[in-house]
């Protein structure tokens, strides 16, 4: 089935974004780091090329720490960009938000405010990163993608902002492979993809590039050769299972 997602509420959003570009300082995109190349949305991109950008490895306790570490030095040597890797045991707070602002050139003073967008796909955590940076719940957040449907303007300090935007796809998902790697990690809103078919999709994937991974967190002794075993060794370890002991693949999905 071919994935596609892109409701109205982020039309609205990505045309609202355009005109806050012009009147903002600085971007800061977050990216799932167990998918950045994935997670980039093209639109961002075309938005505010000239913005300087500071680009957020989220979720970086799900992913493959020596990965993360690749992009992180990707990311931090392009010009007018930096890199922050956050986490949930490590969140970036707001000093070390203004520090990577002030490698950038950016001037933070009492003569010129300053605002920066939080923007990235749906559910890639930013929201909590506001939060975490003001050190208290301003922003909505939950565990599904489309939960903040509208700019909110944050002050952080006295001259500098944070506008929180709605999480956004675009309108075309050439990329079927990076589409279903989003849906994997909960980008996609579960009405507009087939579960069933995106949990086989997980496991083969998993299998072919994480079989280490896999065996530690499911403690799995035996070599997993199918994606048939794996979704038996995680049912086995999470009780992802149907009346009757039959597994239940989606609940395996959820439990990645
Ligand atoms: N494991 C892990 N979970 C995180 C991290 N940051 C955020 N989350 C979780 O990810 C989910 C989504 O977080 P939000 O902050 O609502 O994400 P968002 O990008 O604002 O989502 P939308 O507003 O829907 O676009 C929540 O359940 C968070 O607790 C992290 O660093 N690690
Ligand atoms: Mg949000």
């Amino acid at each position: 089935m071919a994935i596609t997602w892109f409701p109205g509420h982020m039309n609205r959003a990505t045309k609202e974004l355009r005109k806050l570009a012009k009147v903002s300082d600085l971007v800061i995109e977050l990216l799932d780091a167990r998918a950045p190349n994935a997670s980039r949305n093209p639109l961002l991109a075309s938005i505010a090329p000239e913005l300087p950008r500071i680009y957020v490895l989220s979720k970086a306790d799900l992913a493959d720490q020596e990965t993360t570490a690749q992009w992180y030095d990707y990311f931090k040597q392009q010009e007018s960009k930096t890199c922050l890797i956050s986490s949930i045991e490590n969140p970036i707070s707001a000093g070390n938000l203004l520090a990577a602002i002030i490698n950038l050139s950016i001037e933070i003073s009492a003569n010129s405010s300053k605002q920066m967008i939080v923007a990235g796909i749906p559910n890639v955590g930013k929201s909590t990163f506001i939060n975490k940076i003001c050190g208290r719940k301003v922003a909505k957040t939950g565990n599904e993608p489309a939960i903040t449907k509208r700019h909110q303007r944050i002050k952080l300090l006295e001259n500098v902002y944070l506008v929180d935007t709605p999480g956004m796809m675009w309108p075309k998902l050439e990329d079927q492979e990076a589409a279903y790697k989003l849906a994997a990690i909960g980008t996609i809103r579960n009405t507009a993809i087939d579960s069933e078919e995106i949990a086989w999709f997980t496991a083969e994937y998993l299998l072919e590039h994480q079989t280490g991974a896999l065996k530690n967190r499911y403690g799995v002794t035996a070599e997993l050769q199918t994606a048939e075993q794996e979704i038996e060794a995680i049912a086995k370890a999470s009780g992802a299972k149907n009346k009757g002991s039959r597994i239940n693949t989606i609940k395996c999905l959820k439990h990645y």
